[in-house]
């Protein structure tokens, strides 16, 4: 005898018999429970008038017949009413009425009931997971740090400005500031985190919370340490997800390729030339469009890469806090088919560098002097990363739009629920 719980998806009455398709509370694939009314007419009666929707919990046992895309076939011998529902459902979980997108933002914790919805979710669980295991079997130390803080990191214009008792304080756009504070005490740190950015734009790549897995780490040689550090987490967290999640890959129709290595190393000029070669034509010391990302996707696409580093950025296009070298900077962004998923670099640890790239920003040394100090007590050299968790899933999983990665949205039109 086995114990079902679950939900009633969809109900079909065929003369004597009742087919209740159940979604389980703890399997990805549906389940059929047929009552008969010839084997057990109490049940069946039972069964007849349950409401689409309803929690329930059935006894018995599984017929090992396979119904096509029905799941496996459940023969009950005892059925209990949960929870019926309140109201009809908002949605149709059936598949048979098309769900609109906002719709199905708004109703996610519904749409959750369907193994499309829950293979994602599972997938990140376990890509968290592993990116846990991975790192913490590198000798990183998870850390939290404030999420109300006093200064950005990442320029003024994606700062959510709030007030903390009478005083401009700000909602964090990254751990970066303190993550690195840590290095000089804690030289490999780690943390996997909400980023709120005001991002003003409505697109199919940024949100206004996201989660970061943000990286650091101390007595580097150079950027290259970082690379290498971010190539083995990707590529075993893909191996990983291949390996684990096979079912709901297979749900999901999708084939995760483990990415051909080592990812290449692009410098910025190396890009603006493939992308000249194509006829686009890139001001030099701007960042690249999201339209030049996406053919360098192609061109890299081409040469048989998904997954490439764009290294030596010139200093304007990069944040005070990375090092700089002769007009370029010890940066990078890695891309993933034609999207940055992660930036990162060697930070300047010289507190006097530091503090000239601060000015030379425009910005005021006084709203950073608390992480200023810390760099005045022999803080090692050190770089690191942050990876976009929401990214990083939309394209491993191929898809369209960075929302079917994040259970509750929040963008430009949404903070409900
Ligand atoms: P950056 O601002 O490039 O760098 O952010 C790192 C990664 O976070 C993801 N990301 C976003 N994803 C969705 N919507 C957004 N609005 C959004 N903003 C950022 C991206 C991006 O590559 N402190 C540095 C990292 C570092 O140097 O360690 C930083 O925050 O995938």
């Amino acid at each position: 005898m086995v114990a079902l719980q679950g939900w009633v998806n969809a109900k079909r009455v065929v003369g004597g018999i009742v087919f209740l398709e159940i979604i389980p509370e703890n399997l990805v694939q549906p389940v059929t429970a047929v009552f008969k009314k010839s084997e057990n007419r109490d049940l069946w009666k039972e069964a007849k008038k349950v409401k689409i929707g309803t929690a329930v919990r059935i006894e018995g046992e599984y017929s090992r017949v396979r119904l096509s895309k029905r799941g496996e076939e459940f023969k009950p011998t005892k059925f209990e009413v949960i929870t019926p529902p309140v109201d009809i459902l908002p949605i149709d979980l059936t598949g048979k009425t098309p769900v609109l997108f906002d719709t199905k933002l708004k109703y996610r914790y519904l749409m959750l009931r369907l193994p499309k919805e829950r293979a994602i979710f599972k997938i990140r669980a376990r890509l968290l997971k592993h990116v846990r295991d991975f790192l913490e079997k590198n000798d990183f130390l998870e850390v939290h740090t404030p999420k109300i803080v006093g200064a950005g990191a990442e320029g003024g214009a994606t700062l959510f400005e709030l007030d903390y008792f009478g005083r401009k304080a700000f909602l964090a756009q990254s751990p970066q500031l303190y993550k690195q504070m840590l290095i000089t005490s804690i030289p490999r740190v780690y943390e996997i985190t909400p980023y709120f950015r005001a991002e003003q734009h409505h697109t199919t790549r940024h949100l206004n919370e996201c989660w970061g897995i943000d990286v650091e780490m101390g007595f580097i040689s150079s950027v290259e340490d970082i690379l290498k550090l971010l190539e083995e987490l990707l590529s075993s967290t893909i191996e990983y997800i291949r390996e684990t999640c096979k079912e709901e890959l297979e749900i999901l129709g999708v084939d995760l390729k483990l990415p051909r290595r080592p990812f290449p190393r692009l410098t910025y000029d190396n890009v603006i030339q493939l992308l000249e070669e194509r006829g686009i034509k890139v001001t030099w010391g701007e960042d690249l469009s999201d339209r030049e990302e996406r053919v360098l996707g192609s061109i890299m696409k081409e040469k048989g890469y998904d997954l490439y580093f764009i290294v030596r950025y010139p200093w304007e296009t990069k944040p005070f806090y990375i090092m700089r070298r002769d007009g370029y900077s010890e940066s990078f962004d890695l891309d993933y088919k034609g999207l940055e998923i992660s930036s990162g670099g060697q930070r300047e640890h010289r507190y006097t560098e530091l503090l000239r790239n601060i000015r030379d920003k425009g910005l005021d040394p006084m709203d950073f002097e608390f992480y200023l100090e810390a760099f005045k007590y022999g803080m090692p050299p050190h770089g690191g990363f942050g990876l976009g968790v929401e990214r990083l899933l939309m394209k491993m999983l191929d898809m369209e739009n960075i929302r079917e990665t994040i259970i509750f949205t929040r963008d430009i039109h949404r903070f409900i629920p």
